[in-house]
């Protein structure tokens, strides 16, 4: 049998499926036959499909739901199960990947019992899964039982790990693999930032930016009111890229802020990296994060991250080092800090090269890729016994 896996994420510009793609990339590099199954294409699939070291070796499958109109919502679940027991009988592939509880996992496990039970089932938990919507009454159950019925878990932090033991009946295993950047996309050696600092940051003015899919846990709106008291004190400008439900929130309160003319709202974009190198700091004053992939890369391009002191973020931002960790709650401080960083462009610049080695130094992607390998192989030994 070849190495096979089937990878299920969720498409979008979302955290889970970007480390879902990477990782999937990643396999395929390594001789892995890889398949993407999902609602439409993964977006940063889009980054490799010319690459010749993965071709013929990923391929994607879409799940297509169809309309019926007695049902109020369309059975997504078991449109996906049924796609993951095609994919995973016609190609034989051993392993299902799912990343992020429900309901990926959930389908996962529908189809081993479709497939006779001999599949293995492999759950990397991202983040809300567990912290937010996963401790819904009305999802809580479920999410123990895809926890507990998984062949193996990880979870992308130390602090994932111990908000699941805290929160779920689940005793087994979880291996912690954080997330990890590709090197070859972000780096700080991005011709285009140069245009892009002179097109939003000319004349020595700041150039902050923040990244989000803007659901209310990234707090937007919260970045805009720290830009608009770091821009009372100096000229600056910030870039706001993602798109989501409090994007529309936060357009208004830059206007109520008197700070519009300043802020630049951009769609997600695959051309992402040249705009983080362009910053000089980025905004993550988020509620919850679990990991905060938007910061590693970020720090990758070289731009520190000022950032909430909460979840899994004190494990990727060393605060003084390379970032600066702040209660969440404390809009003036972390505006202070931003102040304070954009006055001492030696320290700024100190921590800027910190940021930029971490990535690459704390969170090899080699590394990573080594512990999912070896928590297939662990899964796979479970389910033959
Ligand atoms: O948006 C997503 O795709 C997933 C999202 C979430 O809310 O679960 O992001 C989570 O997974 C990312 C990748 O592992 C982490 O970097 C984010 O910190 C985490 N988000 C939260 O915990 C809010």
């Amino acid at each position: 049998m070849r190495d096979s896996v089937i990878v299920v994420s969720l498409p979008t510009f979302g955290g889970s499926g970007i480390v879902a793609t990477e990782l999937g990339v990643a396999m395929a590099r390594r001789g892995w036959e890889v398949h993407f199954i999902s609602a439409s294409p993964p977006v940063r699939l889009a980054l490799y499909t010319s690459d010749p070291d993965i071709c013929g070796r990923v391929s994607f499958h879409q799940v297509a739901t169809q309309v019926y109109a007695m049902f109020h919502h369309q059975p997504y679940t078991l449109a996906l199960a049924s796609k993951i027991a095609q994919v995973a009988k016609r190609y034989e592939v051993p392993i299902i990947h799912a990343h992020y509880a429900i309901p990926h996992t959930i389908a996962a496990h529908l189809a081993r019992e479709m497939l006779g039970g001999q599949t293995s089932v492999v759950t990397t938990l991202h983040g809300t899964d567990i912290t937010i919507v996963g401790l819904d009454p009305s999802y809580r159950d479920i999410v123990t039982y895809a926890l507990n019925a998984s062949d193996a878990v990880t979870a992308v932090s130390q602090f994932l790990l111990e908000a699941t033991r805290r929160e779920f009946p689940y005793d087994g295993e979880i291996g912690v693999i954080p997330n990890f950047v590709a090197p070859e996309v972000f780096h700080t050696d991005q011709p285009e930032a140069a245009v892009i600092r002179e097109r939003y940051a000319p004349e020595g003015k700041a150039l902050l930016i923040h990244v989000s899919n803007y659901r209310t846990v990234k707090r937007a709106p919260v970045a805009c009111e720290i830009f608009a008291a770091v821009r009372g004190e100096a000229p600056a400008h910030l870039m706001m890229i993602g798109e989501g439900p409090d994007r529309a929130r936060t357009e208004e309160c830059a206007e109520r802020l008197g700070v519009s003319k300043d802020v630049t709202f951009i769609d997600s974009t695959l051309e992402l990296p040249p705009y983080l190198a362009a910053a000089d700091l980025m905004l993550m004053p988020s509620q919850s994060e679990s990991f905060g992939l938007a910061a590693l890369e970020a720090m990758a391009c070289g731009t520190p991250v000022v950032a909430s002191a909460i979840g899994g973020l004190p494990e990727v931002i060393d605060d003084g080092v390379d970032g600066s960790l702040l209660p969440p709650d404390d809009t003036k401080a972390m505006a202070e800090a931003v102040l304070a960083l954009l006055n001492d462009r030696s320290r700024l610049e100190r921590m800027s090269q910190a940021a930029a080695e971490k990535p690459h130094a704390r969170f090899p992607r080699d590394e990573q890729v080594d512990k999912y390998l070896e928590v297939y192989s662990r899964a796979r030994q479970r389910r033959s016994h």
